[in-house]
Parts: structure tokens; C-alpha cells; sequence
């Protein structure tokens, strides 16, 4: 036992000693990009330049506490630490995030949740495309244009000079990056030399939205259920599922007991304000669909109509609640 003790404390120096950061290994060969990055930019840029980035840090680190740090924790409080570790913190980060936004596959696209939130702030893909290499050939001398998630949950454009990013507490707009493209020279000079606009026309062929959407997803909070979103939604559901179940084996006493609530709790739906989400013509025609349907089993049911009419209005309306209920999972 004293010996495994030993052991371990053996090993956990060693760690400490150790270099906590690493270079990441490319998702890709060096040549996957071509030809719209090469492979000699590709290989320099990440065996030498991130690799010196890595260096860099680790001897900055060395025997502090930033050494036990996450390369996110470091970003976000950068002021405490050495220009230094700003210029290889931020480096490390900006090109680990920058090879997992580049791709090989052809035609990816931002998720359902992405492309929404991008038509919402900036109406089209093409329009955010324009924004972003707006950001990136403005950017005079060295540095980055970000595609970020700030912190009220919304999508900005933005960019910062040498290796800082959006992270950083010092960072004039901040947020979670999702998306980065690096104009330094390194990144573009021998297939480019100048003409910095042709590499970030090109840029966008190569861009991997898939990891866009997940660092979407992640940078935002989870989503609420349908149910916690839209509770008028809910309370009907108690209702529809305590009448329809039980009629499906032939008790109709629910339905007599509840069809004017019924009607009460659709009408609410419309009368209290739609979540944004699911306020589209198509759930809102359902929705009237929904209201006519339940006045019509409530107005039977005052009729003392019979069982095996009560009984085919009540399943036809199930059928309705259930359309609504898919059409805002589509929407969520
Ligand atoms: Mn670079």
C-alpha cells in the first residue's frame, strides 16, 4: 500500500513537471484543403506555428498555477496573466478552435438551431459570410474574425488584433467563439501572398458547420421542453389526455364532465401571447382548428349526443392537439 502511495506521488510529480499543453493532431492530412489552403501552409502553420504557440505557453506556465488551468479558464482571465501567456494562451486556443472549424466534406451547412439563429440576426448565411470577412479584411496587421455566441445568447460578428479572441477578459466583445478565421499572413501568404480577400472568399468551402452547429449548441443554454415553454400548451394536454384515454376504452364520463373546460383551456392558447417559437400561420391555423373543434364535442356533449359521436369528434380533435404538438417540435 505505502508503495502504490509512493507510486502515485512519483507519477504525480512527473505530471506537474510534464508540459500540460499538447498540439492537437489535425482531424485531417495536411493536404485535405487543397486547394484552397496548401499543404505547405497547412503543415508550417500547424507543426510550427501552433507547435511554437504550445511551447510558448507551457514555459510560461511552468511551475504556476495556470499550469493546472484549462486553456478556456487561462482565455477568460487573461488580465492576471503575462503578455506572454496572452500572446500563446491565445494562440494555442485560436488554432485548436480554428483546425476543428476547417473540413475536407464538401457542402456542410449549419443546423436547424444555427440556421435560424443566423436568418434571425443577420437574415441570410450570405449575408453573414459578407459580415465576417468584412471583420477579417479590416483587421489591420495580424489577427482574427469570430463568429461568437455572447453572453445574452445571441450571435455577433466581431474581430481582435494579434492572437487575443473573444474569450478573453480583456476582449472588447465578448462571447463563446464558435467560429474563427485566422488572417494572419502565416495562414494564407504562399498560396496568397497579399491578396487577403481571395483567401477569405475561398475560406468558406473549407468551413466544417457541423462543428459550427455543436459549438452552437454547447454555447447555448439547454433548451426547455415544448411543455415548459408553452405551460397553456400542457394544461391542455392534462385535459385532452384525461378525456381521450378514457374514452378509448369506452368511458365517456371525462369527456361529459370536461368538454366546457375543454374549450376554456384551447381558447387560452390563443388569448395568452404564443412562445415566439411556435407562433407561425400554420400552428396558429390548428390552433383555430383546435377551438372550433372543442366547441363543437362541447355543444354535442350539451346535446346528449351519442357515445359513438362524442367518441369520433373527441379522437378527430386528439388527432389536431397531436398535429400542433409536431408541428412545434419542428419549430423547436
Ligand atoms: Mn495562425
Amino acid at each position: 500500500m505505502r508503495k502504490l502511495t509512493l507510486l502515485l506521488l512519483v507519477f504525480g510529480l512527473m505530471g506537474n513537471l510534464m508540459a500540460q499543453f499538447s498540439l492537437p493532431q489535425l482531424p485531417y492530412a495536411y493536404n485535405a484543403l487543397e486547394p484552397v489552403i496548401d499543404a505547405q501552409t497547412m503543415e508550417i502553420h500547424h507543426s510550427k506555428h501552433h507547435a511554437a504557440y504550445v511551447n510558448n505557453l507551457n514555459n510560461a506556465v511552468k511551475g504556476t498555477p495556470a499550469a493546472e488551468m484549462s486553456i478556456d479558464d487561462i482565455n477568460k482571465n487573461i488580465s492576471k496573466y503575462s503578455t506572454a501567456v496572452r500572446n500563446n494562451g491565445g494562440g494555442h486556443f485560436n488554432h485548436s478552435l480554428f483546425w476543428s472549424v476547417l473540413t475536407a466534406e464538401k457542402n456542410t451547412m449549419p443546423n436547424a438551431g444555427l440556421k435560424k439563429a443566423i436568418e434571425k440576426q443577420f437574415i441570410s448565411i450570405d449575408s453573414l459570410k459578407k459580415l465576417i470577412n468584412a471583420a477579417a479584411a479590416t483587421r489591420f496587421g495580424s489577427g482574427w474574425a469570430w463568429l461568437i455566441v455572447t453572453p445574452d445568447n445571441k450571435l455577433a460578428v466581431c474581430s481582435t488584433p494579434n492572437q487575443d479572441n473573444p474569450l478573453m477578459d480583456i476582449a472588447e466583445i465578448k462571447g463563446t467563439p464558435i467560429l474563427g478565421i485566422d488572417v494572419w499572413e502565416h495562414a494564407y501568404y504562399l498560396k496568397y501572398q497579399n491578396k487577403r480577400p481571395d483567401y477569405l472568399t475561398a475560406i468558406w468551402s473549407v468551413i466544417n458547420w457541423n462543428e459550427v452547429s455543436k459549438r452552437y449548441d454547447a454555447a447555448m443554454p439547454p433548451k426547455k421542453s415544448i411543455w415548459d415553454q408553452w405551460p397553456a400548451l400542457n394544461t391542455f394536454h392534462g385535459v385532452m389526455a384525461g378525456t381521450f384515454h378514457p374514452s378509448e376504452e369506452g368511458n365517456l364520463k371525462p369527456l361529459k364532465t370536461r368538454s366546457a373546460e375543454m374549450v376554456t383551456k384551447a381558447q387560452a392558447l390563443m388569448v395568452e401571447a404564443i412562445p415566439e417559437d411556435f407562433s407561425t400561420p400554420v400552428i396558429k391555423d390548428a390552433l383555430t382548428k383546435l377551438i372550433a373543434g372543442s366547441k363543437e364535442l362541447d355543444t354535442l356533449v350539451k346535446k346528449k349526443s351519442k357515445d359513438a359521436i362524442l367518441t369520433q369528434k373527441l379522437t378527430a380533435l386528439h388527432d389536431v392537439f397531436h398535429e400542433i404538438v409536431g408541428l412545434c417540435k419542428d419549430n423547436h
